[in-house]
């Protein structure tokens, strides 16, 4: 009998983690995931799929570790002995990069080479072979006119884009240097109701439940004109494992092919419980970066061609979703604001 797979997941706690630990236990995999020590709880998003590990049988492995310790890193693949290593875990905010651009360097460049050196002396030593994904982004094309597909030359606009840049070429030397199996998913935005509420869409959705029930007046955002190809989480992890099963490595844009304005979005949102944006969004400065992504619009004809990938969600169906999770979340927050429970849970957001 062959033995099922086992993929090594970093950032399983993260938006795209969770659905990928989904979708390869669904597949029969064996998924062992990279976790960071926190002060409170970070594995809500996985929480669904936690197994107990004292039970029999068990196919979820969590490990402490973090793309700062190589040592640590090192250690979880002698330990996990994976088939394939899913590279998710970033510092991905690119807001915050440009406050912590040394920090965000660090994890999300640095990082992807501590693991594709402790990859290259396993394999060495023990002669197995094993697949490396890295999670590449749209932000690598930064000011590069739309739309970007594979062709179109890099030009970053942020410390993460940059960080992204360095890693994604480290990648494809470590495939052509010493024969690894390594692919750049290079994914335009992609939300869901897991996404982190300080990205626009879920900032924007979190604010329109909330607004929606009386427990927040406004809503402050940067940018309202940039322009964004998005499109749902669950259908862009599909496309990493498609890649992932392919027969040869490379580099892959997984995009909608659409794009649409934050203004667009807030929009939709808010229409979706019969508001008008105009009434409650107000622009801060202070959410402008200081240099800004204006038009991201990806081409994913080669993920149609060689996969027969695309994705099943539209914009509309995206931005409904995350509204309707996020009026039933708002619910759950106004019963314990009646209930006399204290809900401020801001944090600062960006
Ligand atoms: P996310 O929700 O921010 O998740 C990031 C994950 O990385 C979390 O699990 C986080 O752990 C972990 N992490 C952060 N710093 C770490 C460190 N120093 N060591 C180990 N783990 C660390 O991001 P996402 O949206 O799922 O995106 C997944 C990946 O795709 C990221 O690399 C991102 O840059 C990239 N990407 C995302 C998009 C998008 O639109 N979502 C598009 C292109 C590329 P905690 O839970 O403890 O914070
Ligand atoms: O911003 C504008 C902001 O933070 C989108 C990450 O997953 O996708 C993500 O990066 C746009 C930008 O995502 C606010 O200026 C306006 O133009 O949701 P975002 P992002 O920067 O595109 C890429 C592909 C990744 O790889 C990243 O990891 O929205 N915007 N007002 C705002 N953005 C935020 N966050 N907050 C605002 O108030």
């Amino acid at each position: 009998m062959t033995q099922p797979a086992v993929a090594l997941v970093t950032g399983i706690t993260g938006q795209d983690g969770s659905y990928l630990a989904e979708q390869l236990l669904d597949q029969g995999y064996h998924v062992h995931g990279v976790i960071r020590r926190a002060s409170v709880f970070n594995t809500d998003r996985i929480e669904h799929l936690y197994q107990d590990p004292h039970e029999q049988d068990v196919r979820l492995h969590l490990h402490y570790g973090d793309l700062a310790d190589g040592t640590v890193l090192r250690r979880i693949i002698e330990t996990a002995r994976p088939d394939v290593v899913y590279n998710l875990a970033a510092q991905s905010h690119v807001g915050v990069s440009f406050k912590t651009p040394e920090y965000t360097a660090e994890v999300t460049g640095l990082g992807v080479l501590r693991l594709l050196e402790a990859l290259r002396d396993h394999s060495h030593r023990t002669g197995r072979k094993v697949r490396f994904y890295q999670a590449s982004s749209s932000e690598m094309y930064g000011s590069a006119p739309a739309p970007q597909g594979p062709e179109t030359p890099f030009h970053p606009r942020s410390p993460y884009a940059c960080a992204k840049v360095y890693a994604y070429h480290q990648v494809i030397n470590y495939r052509e240097a010493y024969g690894l199996f390594a692919c750049n998913g290079i994914l335009f935005n992609h939300e869901s109701p897991r996404r982190g509420e300080t990205f626009v869409t879920r900032k924007i959705t979190r604010a329109v439940g909330r607004i929606k029930l009386g427990l927040q007046k406004k809503l402050y955002l940067g940018n309202l004109d940039a322009r964004r190809d998005w499109g749902h989480a669950r259908d862009y992890v599909e496309a990493m494992v498609l890649i992932m099963q392919g027969d040869e490595p490379g580099d892959f844009v997984v995009a909608s092919g659409e794009s649409h304005s934050v203004r667009e979005f807030a929009a939709s949102a808010f229409a979706e419980v019969g508001l008008d944006y105009q009434d409650f969004v107000e622009v801060d400065p202070r959410y402008f970066r200081p240099s800004e992504v204006e038009h991201l619009h990806g081409d994913a004809t080669q993920m149609r061609e060689k996969f027969g990938w695309r994705p099943r969600t539209s914009f509309a169906e995206l931005v409904a979703e995350m509204v309707r999770s996020d009026l039933k979340l708002a619910e759950r927050e106004l019963v314990l604001q009646k209930a006399g429970h204290d809900i401020r849970t801001r944090g600062t957001s960006l």
